[in-house]
C-alpha cells in the first residue's frame, strides 16, 4: 500500500512534471482530474473555468475540437495559471520513435509545447518512449505508459501489463507512471504515479465498453493516484451542476486517499 502522503512524494520525486502535479494535488487538496471531452472552443473553456478550482488537472482531447485555433492553447494556459492546474493531453501515441517524437513536437498542436504530461501505448516497444523523450525531457514533461485500459474486454491485460512496468522502469526519468486501475508497482521508492479513467458516481458503464468504479474503489482499494472523471463532471448539465459535481468529485478522491493513508 502507498501510504506515503502527496507532499512525501512531492519532495522526492525528480521529474519536474511529477513534482509539479503531486505539489498541486497537496496545495489544492484535490486528486481529480478533469477529462473535458467536448467539441467547441467556447464550451471547453467555461467548463475549465467551472471545474478549475477542484482540480490538480485537466485531461485533453485536443483534437476533438472542431473550431480549434491556437489561441486557444493560450486561453488554456491562463486558465492553468488562474486555477492552478496542470495540463494532460491525453494523446494515446502509438507509433515507432520517430514518428511519435514527430507527433508530439509538431503538427497543428505541438502538444509538446503545452502538456505537461502526455501518454503512450507500450504496444511498439521501449522506442516509443525514446522518441517521445527526445522531444519531452528536455522540456521537463513527463510521459504516462498505458498499462491497463478501463474498457470491457481490452487486451492491455497480464504479460502486456507487466512488460508496460519493465518499459517505464529502464526510463524511469522521463515515465512517471501509468494509466492503469491499480497499483502497478510495491516498491514505493519507484514511485509510479497512477492515474485511472473509468470513475463514476451515478453510472456502472456506457454503450460502448466504458466501465466506472467510485473513487473510493480506484484510491483506497486499488491504490491509484489520481481519479479522472469525464462526463460524470462535465455532462451533468449547466455550470452550477458541473461545479457542484466537480466539488463532489474531489471531495470524495480525497477522501478515499486521507483513508489509505491513515490505514
Ligand atoms: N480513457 C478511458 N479509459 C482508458 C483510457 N483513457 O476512459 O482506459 C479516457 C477516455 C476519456 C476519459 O479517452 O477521455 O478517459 C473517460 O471519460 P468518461 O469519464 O466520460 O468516461
Amino acid at each position: 500500500v502507498q501510504k506515503q502522503t502527496y507532499a512525501q512524494r512531492a519532495s522526492k520525486h525528480a521529474n519536474p512534471a511529477a513534482k509539479a502535479l503531486l505539489e498541486t494535488i497537496e496545495r489544492k487538496k484535490s486528486n481529480l482530474c478533469v477529462s473535458v471531452d467536448v467539441t467547441k472552443q467556447a464550451d471547453f473553456l467555461r467548463i475549465i473555468d467551472v471545474v478549475g478550482p477542484y482540480i490538480c488537472l485537466v485531461k485533453t482531447h485536443i483534437d476533438v475540437v472542431e473550431d480549434f485555433e491556437p489561441s486557444l492553447i493560450d486561453r488554456l494556459k491562463e486558465l492553468s495559471m488562474k486555477h492552478d492546474f496542470l495540463i494532460f493531453e491525453d494523446r494515446k501515441f502509438a507509433d515507432i520513435g520517430n514518428t511519435v517524437a514527430l507527433q508530439y513536437s509538431s503538427g497543428v498542436y505541438r502538444i509538446s509545447s503545452w502538456s505537461h504530461i502526455t501518454n503512450a501505448h507500450p504496444v511498439p516497444g521501449p522506442g516509443i518512449v525514446t522518441g517521445l523523450a527526445s522531444v519531452g525531457q528536455p522540456l521537463g514533461r513527463g510521459l504516462l505508459l498505458l498499462a491497463e485500459m478501463s474498457t470491457k474486454g481490452n487486451l492491455a491485460t497480464g504479460a502486456y501489463t507487466a512488460q508496460a512496468v519493465e518499459i517505464a522502469r529502464a526510463h524511469r526519468d522521463f515515465v512517471i507512471g501509468f494509466i492503469a486501475m491499480r497499483r502497478m508497482s510495491e516498491d514505493n521508492d519507484e514511485d509510479f504515479l497512477i492515474l485511472t479513467p473509468g470513475v463514476g458516481l451515478d453510472s456502472k458503464g456506457d454503450a460502448m465498453g466504458q466501465q466506472y468504479r467510485t473513487p473510493r474503489e480506484v484510491v483506497f482499494e486499488s491504490g491509484c493516484d489520481v481519479i479522472i472523471v469525464g462526463r460524470g463532471i462535465y455532462g451533468k448539465g449547466g455550470d452550477e451542476e458541473v461545479k457542484a459535481q466537480a466539488e463532489r468529485y474531489r471531495k470524495e478522491g480525497w477522501a478515499a486517499y486521507e483513508e489509505r493513508i491513515r490505514a
